[in-house]
């Protein structure tokens, strides 16, 4: 079997680097993207922080109040989702077309496996660059780009060297390259889990690589020895084409994993109330509802269903999404992203595009 080759990419300080493209005045500057800071009585958190405001401390998810106080002369502008989801399926498109399969990881993230596309590790690096010149050629934004044996070296390699970096890690040089770092960076180790697994005197991916799998299992079940294998490099998930081409789709990342039926039913209402305002905005109607369902970790499924008939109301949308949900979450597991996508797709007579009027 030929031997695999995983990129991953992630875009560079994403939510300001869509503003900067707006406002190139900002370039080079702190710039803060979050909740208004309301001279530092605000609430609310960063989204994202320019890599000159991350000089000061500055990094998402932190208070506005608290970034307030480290740089009150920081640019600070508000959340605009929708041009951030603009761009990125700009990005997006540019990034499929190097891919032999594609799976989009988050907004300004996505997987590319591309063996069979690059005959060796040498080659892959040329493709990657290939790919960073593509994306700032067509976009004008910058991205950071890991290569890999899997999907998760090649997520820990894009994270290695920001912005605009390539980092290609070879099969052989995986552990060497894994082990050194603490375990908080692999991704879905949470801070709850690096808390437990400080408490047992491990802190390095290598020490937990070489961890007692018994004692691993005692303490969380399952993940347990899940998580030494990955601590080693291992890692055989294949990439899961979460969207097609030709559909309406979205998908959330829940701020942290959550396992509450409610709230993740909750978000797929939400994304239903979505998809179905864009598909009666662009005319379309649509036969097939699908939804992705992505636990803790890697392991990403999709489900979707054929109608005989075109889909009638939106009730009947969240109704087949729920259906369609219920069966992964029986066992209770921690969701980390959650999408609905509609496909088969038919432009109904005498619709126009929004934008045709
Ligand atoms: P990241 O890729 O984590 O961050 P980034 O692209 O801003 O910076 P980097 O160059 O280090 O990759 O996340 C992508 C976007 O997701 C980010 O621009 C804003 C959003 N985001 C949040 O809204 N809240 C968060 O806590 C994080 C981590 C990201
Ligand atoms: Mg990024």
């Amino acid at each position: 079997m030929a031997r695999r080759i995983v990129l991953h990419v992630d875009m560079d300080q994403f939510f300001v680097a869509c503003e900067i493209r707006e406002r190139p005045d900002l370039m080079g500057k702190p710039v803060v993207v979050g909740a208004d800071p309301k001279g530092g009585k605000g609430r609310g958190v960063v989204s994202t922080s320019s890599y000159e405001a991350r000089k000061f401390g500055v990094k998402s998810g932190m208070p506005i109040s608290q970034a307030w106080k480290l740089c009150p002369q920081c640019v600070y502008l508000p959340v605009n989702f929708e041009l951030y989801v603009k761009v990125s399926n700009e990005v997006m498109e540019v990034l499929r077309g190097f891919a032999a399969k594609f799976e989009l990881w988050g907004i300004d993230e996505a997987f590319l496996e591309v063996t069979g596309k690059a005959k060796d590790f040498a080659e892959a690096e040329k493709l990657a660059k290939e790919i960073k010149k593509a994306v700032k050629e067509k976009t004008g934004l910058t991205c950071s780009v890991g290569a890999g044996p899997n999907k998760l070296v090649a997520k820990m390699a894009s994270d290695a060297k920001k912005p605009d970096g390539l980092t290609v890690v070879r099969p052989e040089e995986a552990r060497a390259f894994l082990y050194p770092l603490p375990v908080r960076k692999l991704l879905w180790i949470g801070p709850k889990t690096e808390q437990a697994l400080k408490a047992m005197g491990i802190e390095l991916v290598e020490e937990l690589a070489e961890a007692d799998p018994t004692v691993l299992f005692e303490r969380f079940g399952k993940m347990g020895p899940q998580m030494r294998l990955m601590a080693q490099g291992i890692d055989e998930s294949p990439l899961v084409e979460t969207w097609e081409a030709k559909s309406i789709g979205n998908q959330r990342t829940f701020e942290n994993d959550t396992s509450d039926e409610k709230e993740i039913f909750a978000k797929l209402d939400e994304l239903g109330d979505e998809v179905w305002g864009r598909a009666g905005e662009e005319g379309v109607a649509f036969k097939n509802i699908g939804i992705v369902i992505r636990f803790t970790g890697f392991e990403t499924h999709t489900k979707a269903r054929e109608l005989r008939k075109p889909c009638g109301s939106l009730e009947e949308l969240k109704k087949i999404v729920h259906e369609l949900a219920v069966p992964f979450l029986e066992e209770g597991r921690p969701v980390r992203l959650v999408g609905v996508r509609l496909a088969s797709l038919k432009r109904e007579k005498g619709q126009k595009k929004l934008g045709e009027f």
